[in-house]
């Protein structure tokens, strides 16, 4: 099993290297200069056409792309400690907060920092509508599906993407929010 990563940290490879991290899994990995253009190579096309990292390459050479189900395909070969659940109730609830951190945060922070005028402004007003709805998620709860889980980490590399420019901060009345941020950030596969 091979894992192409990125040189630096870069937000989809930077999730997997903190999955890696709390599961305490040494897979060999290859990093990938996307600043040089490694992911456009013939080579490294043939592995995955779309032109980006993380990949899992199998040992029977299948490749697998996208970071979830990759991180998906190592919770079924290791599954502990558990990150995505345990019965199929705490599986969806995480994979459930998952999307919507990807969907809702992540994407919509990516658009707030990668673009410019109006897209960026209105991708800003709707980080502004759902972050206080998972700051409420957060009432009670130490992380967002009752235990630790990669929806923490999605929600993690979101919040991270939102600061990326030095533009966004979080509202001080999103209290929730502000204390699993400083949590989060006290793990130690938050500097891997
Ligand atoms: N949907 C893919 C996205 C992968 C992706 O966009 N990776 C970025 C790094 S965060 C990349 O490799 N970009 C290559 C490039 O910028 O050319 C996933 O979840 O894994």
């Amino acid at each position: 099993m091979l894992l192409y990563l990125d040189t630096k940290r870069a937000p989809n490879p930077r999730k997997v290297r903190i999955y890696l991290a709390e599961k305490n899994l040494d897979i060999p990995i290859k990093e990938i200069d996307l600043y040089a253009g490694e992911q456009k190579t013939p080579e490294f096309l043939a592995k995955n056409p779309f032109a980006g990292v993380p990949i899992l390459e199998l040992d029977d050479g299948t490749v697998l792309i996208e970071t979830l189900p990759i991180m998906e395909y190592l919770e079924e070969l290791y599954p502990d400690p558990p990150l995505i659940g345990t019965d199929p109730v705490s599986r969806a609830l995480v994979r459930s907060w998952e999307r919507r951190c990807e969907i809702g945060v992540y994407l919509t922070a990516s658009r707030m920092v990668l673009s410019k005028g109006d897209v960026s402004d209105q991708a800003r007003r709707i980080l502004m509508h759902r972050l206080p709805l998972v700051n409420d998620g957060l009432e009670g709860k130490d992380w967002l599906a009752g235990n630790f889980s990669i929806a923490d980490i999605m929600l993690f590399i979101g919040l991270e993407t939102a600061h990326h420019r030095g533009t966004f901060q979080l509202d001080p009345a999103w209290n929730n929010l502000a204390r699993w941020y400083d949590a989060m950030k006290a793990r130690p596969s938050a500097s891997a």
